[in-house]
Parts: C-alpha cells; sequence; structure tokens
C-alpha cells in the first residue's frame, strides 16, 4: 500500500516538474507579444553597456525612481551633482528617486566620457 502511495506521489511530482518545464519553455513566446509590459519595464532604467548609458537621455515623470543596471564586465559608477553610486560591478545595479523637476547630466564616475541624462518633468 505505502509503495502504490509513493509511485502515486513520485508520478504527481514528475507531472509537476513537466508542468513547470513547459511553462518555462513558453515563456520566451510570452515575452513577444506584450510588448507593453515591456516597454513600461525599462522606462524607468537605464542600461551600461559597451562604455555606454543606454538610454543616453531617459524622460520620466517627477518622482519615479531610475535603476541603472551594470551589464558591462568593466565596473562602472553614476556621478552627478544630484546623485552618486557606489562603483557598480558587472550585475549590480544602482536606485534613486528623482523628486524633482529639471534636467540631470550624469557620467561615470570612472570613465567621465560616458555620459547620460535625465529628464524629469
Ligand atoms: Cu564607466
Amino acid at each position: 500500500m505505502k509503495k502504490i502511495l509513493f509511485a502515486v506521489s513520485a508520478l504527481g511530482f514528475l507531472i509537476l516538474l513537466a508542468g513547470c518545464g513547459y511553462q518555462t519553455q513558453t515563456q520566451p513566446k510570452q515575452t513577444k507579444s506584450p510588448a507593453p509590459v515591456e516597454n513600461k519595464v525599462s522606462a524607468n532604467s537605464v542600461t551600461i553597456q559597451n562604455f555606454a548609458f543606454s538610454p543616453a537621455e531617459l524622460k520620466i515623470k517627477v518622482g519615479t525612481t531610475v535603476t541603472w543596471t551594470n551589464n558591462d564586465s568593466v565596473s562602472h559608477s553614476i556621478k552627478s551633482a544630484a546623485f552618486n553610486s557606489a562603483v557598480l560591478a558587472n550585475g549590480d545595479s544602482f536606485q534613486f528617486k528623482l523628486d524633482k523637476a529639471g534636467i540631470y547630466d550624469y557620467q561615470c564616475g570612472i570613465h567621465p566620457s560616458m555620459q547620460g541624462k535625465i529628464i524629469v518633468e
């Protein structure tokens, strides 16, 4: 009796696993169709890649928190009159909430040639 129970639960577990596997397989398809969601996520985030901020110019509304994420293997930082990050290694991110309207120019504290701009309105 116990053996049968074990077999049944093991089978259930396998089905669960298969279900999960199926879900992860369908995920790439999902990210393709709802484009607005993807835009929303990236609307207040800046990616650091290939020694550049992307987008270099970001327009946001007052009170928005901006997230910078370093995708480079090289460390970078965010330096401006209003906000400064620590040194960001690969995969690190920095967040700053902009509560005042204005134009915020910033650069990488390590590589001054890397420049970006946040327009808060
Ligand atoms: Cu840099």
